[in-house]
């Protein structure tokens, strides 16, 4: 699963466990990688080969300024995809963070008709940031493109993204422990757990509410931001205390998962730090 870092527009590997999953999680790769070739041609038709071109205004976003982003969809002739499905409630989910992954926003791009979309995303500092559109043309399979953009302006010294020594966080007055039902290893399906609790009576929460229509959603990327999985719990359902995941580390390294849940209204972020074996 080594795939080339290519600077600018490149599609990559988008893994994605669905609700019920069995222990399989599947890749789609874009055709613009290797091992697509040219010669797919039967197959690659209900795949449906895309392109994302993506804009900002200004063209190269400042520091502590928002940014007016606008990605086109199309086919490989150019023309706009005018179709696509809905997903957890959105047509685009935008995952953008900074290359230290301290910074990471969620973003639901507003579609607007001729296959683009427009949202403004916030760039707190100077620096390269990596974004991840999400989405699925009508008919067709999911996609996940990422594009890296550089933002003008006072750079903070980057942070190294350290394995956390102790999976439990407080955010937000609730404490939240990430557990998991087998070490993590590289290709091997693990099963992870949040379960949250009130950080000061130590009461289990048992009323978390449904953020786009599931109980929670998960993104993990790999350190160098390369590797994006967006995970989807398998019992989307639940109110808690536990909420859970299946998840399928590409390869081995360190990863970065943020988990967003609701609660009385408001959307949380929790993310941890974990190391992935060989
Ligand atoms: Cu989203």
């Amino acid at each position: 699963m080594k795939r080339q870092w290519v600077t600018g527009l490149i599609a990559i590997a988008f893994a994605v466990s669905v609700t019920g999953c069995t222990g399989m999680s599947h890749d789609q790769q874009s055709p613009s990688h290797q091992q697509h070739g040219g010669h797919e041609h039967d197959h690659m038709e209900k795949t449906a080969a895309v392109k994302t071109n993506w804009s900002f205004s200004p063209q190269q976003p400042k520091a502590g300024q928002s940014a007016s982003l606008s990605i086109q969809v199309v086919k490989p002739d150019g023309k706009p995809v005018q179709d696509f499905a809905i997903n957890h409630e959105k047509k685009m989910h935008l995952i953008v963070v900074s290359k230290d992954l301290s910074f990471f926003e969620h973003l639901h791009p507003q579609y607007k008709g001729n296959g683009s979309f427009q949202v403004n995303v916030p760039f707190p500092s100077g620096g390269e940031y990596r974004l991840f559109a999400d989405f699925q043309p009508k008919g067709a399979a999911q996609v996940t493109q990422m594009q890296t953009v550089s933002v003008s302006g006072p750079k903070p010294a980057e942070r190294p993204v350290q394995p956390d020594a102790n999976l439990t966080k407080v955010v937000d007055g609730k404490k939240v422990t990430l557990s998991f039902d087998q070490p993590f290893k590289a290709k091997k399906p693990v099963m992870l757990t949040f379960s949250f609790s009130d950080a000061q009576t130590n009461q289990p929460i048992k009323d978390l509410q449904p953020y786009l229509g599931a109980i929670g959603h998960v993104v993990i990327l790999d350190q160098s931001a390369k590797e994006y999985l967006h995970v989807h719990p398998m019992n989307e359902n639940t109110t808690g205390p536990d909420a859970q995941f299946h998840a399928e580390f590409p390869h081995s390294g360190v990863f970065k998962v943020w988990g967003e849940f609701q609660h009385r209204g408001k959307v949380f972020t929790v993310p941890f730090v974990i190391r992935v074996a060989p």
